[in-house]
């Protein structure tokens, strides 16, 4: 693609992310950007007092009579996912960070999603006006994790300390930060060199994509600053660039500079379409990248739309729903709006049964790829402070995960507990905040149960007698049961070896399901695994046996047989694969051992160059807040997955406890 094969027509809506790590100043970037375009964007934050981003924010806009969609999204890795939805919704990214190579973070895993989703995007080193460093060696640590050739476009004047403008390595100009805006200034000599070095640079870029620039590089002939712009223009455009400029969002620096390349260089929404196989048609195309159940200034559910294609209208049919209100969002607002077009993230009211990643109308051949939430890492236990309202609960729940695909809610068996898992601790506390406020949902809170089990390692005969005379007709059973361990994994077994009749037929089932029932509960309350029970003789009486009756005798026999059984403690051990940059690989192996891991190995991450997934055995109760130490060492990048692997005996008292 050419610049001029998109330049002729005229661009349409186009619509941006912002993304990057947590605090680089994205929020207050999006309020500049809407702020320059006329649009007063307030902040709706929750009344925790927390400035970070905990959802994905859409905002509208004209600049210069041109109409953009812009998303600002959380960083935190917690909230990864609203960013990883955002980013296959819009035509290009912002990536934000701050320019100290200490701050880049979690910038790698971001620019690796941008770079899967070809997504042209460029670079803001933001908050300059705090950078005392070199930005062109920010550029350097940063190029490994950039597929794509970084280009660095700005470089910061500094008067006293000061960052007071910059020069505009492709134009070879000065500019002196104002107000709102910037002022041409003469280039100073100090930066000369500087300068020509990084717009030979810059050109050598370049020259790799365009034979013709190649050839005068080649021959030493200076190119043309028009020739420079257009192949600039035409490489960050199509995305086999990345271009990198300064700002300081919070005090106007750089914006109006970022809004000349967002209107040069975002490349209109057809051509995204046709990137993504969209193929011509009048019929509406839409895909649903987040879903709000509760908006409080309208009644319902809100579903935020990339339309592919086509156009959409108030109440008009969509994928067999009806649209029921069409929003845009000016200064926080809501603004309703009778008609949508291709290009436009738009929030669509009262779609039912349509959920998030939901793509509305033919797509044909599209592709249209949208994030798969990550595997959740930190769970509570949570129940109804009162238990009336368990219903009104378990109702929250189910909008709540389906406002946010990367919560799970289990319920754990083995302990009876509902589990609310999800990305951190600060994700789970901003869902709790949802459940009290929106929701009205009171919970109580607790770490999970570990789902321990009990066995026994000895075999014993127990021999258990109900006689029982209550006035009238009385109680009779009378058992013989052998209880003796299996192999760890075989479950439960009960065997019938009465011969003669000594326990009638139709009182054996009786006595086989009470010894099941027994495993329930073993001596320290957890349940019993891996135990067989043999009923090996008994006794009965013609008229006082009944089932009631073997079930209480063989009920009996076992409590007082498992104390005397050897029994033991099994707690559950998971396998747990540990991704970390591979300079942290030593980190996590300490951090498993730590924990009572036994480390099976470690090897490269597949398709993640400079990862590895380091792998161990370790105790469930170790599980709980692994993920708070491993982003804790590993500068929030390290995660984890685990699987169920078998229960081992413990003998010390319960292994949480010893910690
Ligand atoms: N020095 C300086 N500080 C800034 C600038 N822009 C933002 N900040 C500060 O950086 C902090 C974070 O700003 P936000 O805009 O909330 O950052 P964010 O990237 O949206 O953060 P998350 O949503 O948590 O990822 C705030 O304390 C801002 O005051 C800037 O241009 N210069
Ligand atoms: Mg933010």
């Amino acid at each position: 693609m050419t610049r001029s094969s998109w330049k002729a027509e005229p661009a349409g809506p186009r619509s941006v992310a912002i993304v990057g790590p947590y605090g680089s100043g994205k929020s207050v970037l999006f309020e500049a950007l809407l702020g320059a375009a006329g649009v007063p964007a307030k902040r709706g934050h929750a009344s925790s007092g927390r400035t970070m981003s905990s959802e994905l924010r859409l905002g509208h806009c004209n600049f210069m009579d041109e109409p953009w969609s812009i998303i600002d999204c959380p960083g935190s890795v917690e909230f990864a996912y609203e960013a990883a939805a955002a980013l296959a919704a819009v035509d290009f990214a912002i990536v934000v960070c701050e320019p100290s190579p200490d701050r880049l973070a979690n910038l790698p895993i971001l620019l690796k999603q941008i770079e899967e989703l070809s997504l042209p995007h460029l670079i803001l080193f933001n908050k300059i006006d705090a950078f005392a460093g070199q930005i062109r060696d920010t550029v350097t640590a940063l190029q490994p994790h950039s597929k794509l050739p970084l280009v660095l476009r700005q470089m910061p004047i500094r008067e006293n300390d000061a960052v007071t403008g910059y020069v505009d390595v492709a134009s070879e100009r000065a500019y002196r930060y104002c107000a709102q805006d910037s002022e041409l200034v003469g280039l100073p000599n100090d930066m000369r060199e500087g300068e020509q070095q990084a717009l030979a640079g810059l050109t050598e870029v370049l020259a790799d994509h365009d034979d013709a620039l190649l050839e005068k590089v080649l021959e030493d002939v200076v190119p043309s600053q028009d020739e420079i712009f257009a192949t600039l223009h035409k490489d960050q455009a199509s995305g086999t660039i990345v271009q990198v400029l300064i700002g300081a969002g919070q005090r106007g620096h750089g914006i109006l500079r970022l809004w000349k390349a967002l209107r040069h260089d975002v490349p209109p929404a057809s051509v995204t379409a046709r990137r993504r196989g969209i193929e011509p048609s009048e019929q509406p195309l839409v895909q649903i990248f987040k879903t709000v159940q509760a908006g409080q200034a309208y009644a319902g559910k809100l579903s935020y739309a990339r339309i592919w294609r086509g156009s959409l209208r108030d109440g008009a049919s969509l994928g067999g729903s009806r649209v029921g209100g069409l929003y845009r969002f000016a200064s926080g607002e809501p603004v309703r709006v009778q008609a949508a077009q291709a290009g436009e993230l738009i929030a669509i009211g009262r779609l039912e049964n349509v959920t998030t990643g939901a793509i509305l109308g033919p797509a044909g051949k599209a592709n249209l790829p949208f994030p798969e939430p990550l595997p959740p890492v930190y769970a509570f236990s949570i129940a109804a402070k009162d238990r009336k309202d368990d219903v009104k609960l378990s109702g929250a729940l189910h909008k709540i995960v389906e406002e946010d695909p990367s919560l799970v809610i289990e319920q754990n068996r083995a302990t009876g507990e509902t589990l609310l898992q999800g990305q951190g601790e600060i994700h789970l506390n901003v869902t709790l905040e949802r459940l009290a406020n929106v929701y009205n949902c009171q919970i109580n809170v607790a770490a999970p149960k570990v789902a321990y089990k009990e066995t026994i390692k000895k075999r014993v005969t127990q021999h258990s007698r109900l006689k029982h005379q209550t006035g009238g007709h009385g109680q009779f059973a009378d058992v013989v049961l052998e209880i003796a361990p299996r192999a760890r994994g075989a479950g439960f077994a009960f065997v019938d070896k009465i011969v003669g009749g000594a326990v009638p037929r139709q009182y054996i089932p009786a006595v086989g399901e009470a010894a099941e029932e027994a495993m329930q509960k073993g001596p320290s309350g957890y349940p019993m695994v891996d135990v067989e029970v043999t009923l090996t003789e008994g006794s009965f009486h013609a008229v006082d046996s009944s089932d009631m009756a073997f079930r209480i005798a063989t009920r009996n026999g076992i409590t007082e047989a498992l104390p005397k059984a050897d029994p033991v403690l099994l707690e559950p051990i998971e396998h747990v694969t540990i991704s970390v940059p591979n300079r942290f690989t030593a980190s996590a192996q300490r951090l498993l051992t730590g924990r009572r891991g036994q480390i099976l190995g470690y090897r490269e991450r597949e398709g993640w160059p400079g990862w590895d997934d380091v792998e161990a055995l370790m105790p469930g109760a170790e599980l709980h807040d692994l993920i708070l130490q491993l982003r804790a060492d590993t500068q929030g990048l390290g995660s984890y997955t685990h699987r169920f692997d078998h229960l081992a005996e413990t003998r010390g008292k319960l292994g949480e406890k010893a910690r």
